[in-house]
């Protein structure tokens, strides 16, 4: 037996473990079964808890005790309702992860005896979830109660998706572990981009999504809405983007209005993003009027990614600022997303009509043009109450202060923003689609812009069948890239993990995101001391199979798709 071990680092946690032999009980889909070295299961032995991302500090003894079946929580604050529903909703999980029901009930005066006691005390917030939510917490587990402190509704939340995690199930039924947690994250900005324009998700698959996070403390999510291959929300104003542009398949704006509620619940902000100038041949093919090459393309298929707004064309203006003001009412958020990646240069340098307009206005190279139509549209949502936020293309000499940087074409650009004092959400190193082992996309931390380890990856072993599989870091530096300073570190909010649906549909959406979203989960959330490569793939696996529990189809085998189908 362990006679007691207090450890800072996931890494020392595990190690604990191994040197008293407990991995032995983890579950078979840690490692393959090794006959070799059989030996015999060891059960209720001590272990550490795997929590995922790992936590600020845990203390532990190792110990742990009968999973209580009747909760009784202590409001020491007032439960707003949005917490009165999560507990609920932890009450599922328990029971899920536990595999018996799990009751939990607000105290009554007179209060049982046989319960177990959880209190919780909080401090509320004025609007939730926002930027600038406090979400740490504190954690105390043991035999006699639970005490939860937060400093605000997200650390409430997270403090119950670390209990959850406590429990594990063993052969004399649940168990849940001891522990002292005090946690908070490490970046304020913990997202998911995720695609739903290459392949429509329908709602309960968002939700899933959703629900996910909540469990890995993901907080925001970033849905790219329009795209060249379909626009995909209901516009009451500009009706023939869903009729021409969503092969029918969109959100209504009831639909949206849901959603938003939904990810609010488990402090989950959601960021639209419509994407502008560029990638817009489907918001086009609605409105042709607003391209920049008339008449439009649509024979060719590679048009769809090249397609046009007109930055020259005064209507393309009232156009923008009609439809962001309608979609700006609808996703309460105060950051919006406008794109602005990937403009392709032709689409105004050859048309005349754009081509005069530049030399008539001393637009030496189209970036310029892009930049005046960068700056107006982020006018019009300033008058919105909406902070903008772009791809780092936007990022030009005069883009309005406070402008978020989206930094995906590598290291270079993340401190080209920092240096102009912008804010960064960096995503680059975190393209899921590209389909680098978990571990590399793991072991890329957001603030080191010296090297991108994912691209370096990349580089060394991703030709398939398909052939390279793109990188995107299209500005190669001449120089190396120089460190961030202390100073520029404090503009990074944080980092997203991206995936791109042009081979990804929801079918497979599950399976292809998490198994390596919830590492990087835990690289946003965690300080490097606690990220813990050498143990990432036995604690990833855990955690895979207490979110599939929960609902998540991250490992949906076969016989279950043929059911469905059948059905
Ligand atoms: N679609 C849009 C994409 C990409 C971007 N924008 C993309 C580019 C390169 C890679 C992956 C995705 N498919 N609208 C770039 C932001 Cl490697």
């Amino acid at each position: 037996m362990i006679k007691g071990f207090s450890i800072r680092t996931g890494l020392r946690v595990l190690a604990a473990g191994c040197a008293v032999g407990v991995l032995a009980g983890f579950g078979a889909n840690l490692a393959p079964a090794r006959a070799d070295t059989a030996q015999p299961a060891v059960f209720n032995a001590p272990q550490p808890p795997v929590i995922m991302p790992a936590p600020s500090t845990l203390q532990t003894d190792g110990s742990a005790f009968a999973l209580p079946a009747q909760w009784q929580v202590i409001w020491q604050s007032p439960p707003t309702p949005l917490l009165t529903r999560a507990m609920q909703r932890f009450a599922n999980r328990m029971s899920v992860v536990a595999g018996q029901e799990v009751y939990v009930e607000n105290a009554k005066k007179g209060k049982d005896q046989n319960t177990f006691p959880i209190h919780i005390q909080y401090a509320r917030e004025a609007s939730f979830p926002a930027p600038t939510m406090r979400e740490d917490y504190m954690l105390d587990v043991g035999p006699d109660g639970i005490t939860l402190t937060a400093q605000g509704p997200a650390g409430v939340l997270h403090g119950l998706a670390s209990i959850v995690q406590l429990v594990r199930r063993e052969a004399t039924g649940p168990v849940m572990a001891q522990a002292h947690i005090q946690d908070s994250p490490r970046f304020a900005w913990r997202g998911l981009m995720l695609d739903v324009s290459r392949h429509f998700m329908s709602i309960p698959t968002i939700e899933r999504q959703l629900d996910a996070m909540e469990m890995v403390k993901l907080n925001v999510l970033h849905l790219h809405l329009s795209d060249g291959a379909a626009f995909r929300v209901e516009s009451r104003r500009y009706p023939r983007l869903q009729k021409i542009s969503s092969h029918g398949q969109y959100y209504t704006q009831a639909e949206i209005r849901n959603l938003v509620q939904y990810a609010a619940e488990r402090g989950i902000r959601i960021v639209p993003e419509f994407d502008t100038p560029g990638h817009s041949f489907a918001m086009l093919l609605a409105y042709p009027q607003y391209a920049s090459v008339l008449p439009m393309n649509t024979t060719d298929r590679a048009e769809i990614n090249r397609a046009a707004l007109d930055p020259t064309n005064p209507a393309t203006y009232s156009f923008v600022r009609e439809l962001y003001a309608e979609m700006s009412a609808l996703f309460p958020d105060p950051v919006f997303h406008i794109g602005g990646d990937e403009v392709v240069a032709k689409q105004w340098t050859l048309t005349p009509r754009i081509a005069r307009y530049m030399q008539a206005h001393h637009f030496a190279t189209p970036a310029d043009l892009q930049a005046s139509f960068t700056n107006r549209v982020a006018q019009m949502l300033k008058a919105d109450g909406k902070t903008v936020m772009g791809w780092d293309e936007i990022l030009a000499a005069n883009v309005p202060p406070h402008t978020i940087i989206e930094s995906w074409r590598g290291p270079a650009n993340t401190v080209k923003a920092a240096e102009a004092g912008l804010p960064v959400v960096v995503s680059g190193p975190y393209y899921l689609d590209r389909l680098l082992p978990a571990s590399a996309y793991y072991e890329t931390d957001p603030l080191d812009t010296r090297k991108d380890a994912a691209e370096a990856q990349a580089a060394a072993q991703t030709t398939g069948p398909g052939g390279t599989i793109a990188t995107p870091t299209d500005t190669k530096p001449d120089a190396p890239v120089p460190p961030l300073t202390k100073q520029q570190k404090t503009l990074i909010l944080g980092a997203e993990g991206a995936l791109w649906t042009e081979v990804v549909d929801e079918d497979m959406l599950d399976a292809r995101l998490w198994p390596r979203m919830a590492a990087v989960a835990e690289r946003f959330w965690s300080t490097p001391q606690n990220c813990v490569p050498q143990t990432l793939y036995g604690r990833l696996a855990m955690t895979q199979d207490k979110l599939d529990l929960m609902g998540l189809k991250s490992r949906e085998d076969a016989d279950a798709l043929l059911d469905r189908l059948a059905a």
